[in-house]
């Protein structure tokens, strides 16, 4: 009865909607009896990654723990979903010489800078804008886009319900063994 093992990497800017999809990607592979568990900024920056900041350097430190996290998890049977701005093609890159590439899903979750900047959930972009924070991802740090995501949402074209069914649907036949 047991299911494959396998990384859904959620990649996009602050507010881009990675989290809210992978919640609900997750409660769906729970209806299907899939053993899964989720990383983000909550339970890795604030824990084992709590030395970290974000500079360039400190990024790609977060996304190499991150991954061998990740990989672990997988040896341990579950899905991972992973929600993380990872804003440096060579530290996605990168995830792929930890983790298996074929137990590597990457989601682009598309959203623009200026969408992100209205949406300012958590107010970072007001305080980017006003330089009380720096390396701002989309204001005054990079964000190098995938070039050739498995999944890309367009969050402005697309649900949430939408984008749910699209990946479920990209990944159905990696859960069976
Ligand atoms: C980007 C920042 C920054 C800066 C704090 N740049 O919307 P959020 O709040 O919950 O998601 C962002 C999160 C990014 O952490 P990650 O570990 O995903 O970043 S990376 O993959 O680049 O290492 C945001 C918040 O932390 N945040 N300062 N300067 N996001």
């Amino acid at each position: 009865n047991a299911h494959n093992s396998f990384l859904i990497w959620f990649t996009g800017l602050s507010g881009s909607g990675k989290s809210t999809i992978a919640n609900v990607v997750e409660q769906e592979l729970h209806k299907q009896g899939v053993k899964t568990y989720s990383l983000d900024g909550d339970n890795i920056r604030k824990g084992i990654n709590s030395d970290l900041t974000f500079s360039p350097e400190d990024r790609t430190e977060n996304i190499r723990r991150i991954a061998e996290i990740a990989n672990l998890m997988i040896d341990a049977g579950l899905v991972v979903l992973a929600a993380f701005v990872s804003p440096y093609k060579k530290d996605r890159e990168n995830i792929k010489n930890i983790v298996k590439d074929v137990n590597f899903v990457e989601v682009y979750v598309n959203t623009s800078i200026e969408e992100c900047e209205r949406r300012d959930v958590k107010g970072l972009y007001k305080k980017a804008r006003a330089g009380e924070i720096k390396n701002m991802t989309g204001i005054s740090a990079p964000y190098e886009a995938p070039e050739n995501p498995n999944i890309e949402i367009i969050t402005e074209q697309e649900s949430v319900d939408e984008a749910v069914k699209k990946i479920l649907k990209e990944i159905k036949f990696k859960l069976k063994h």
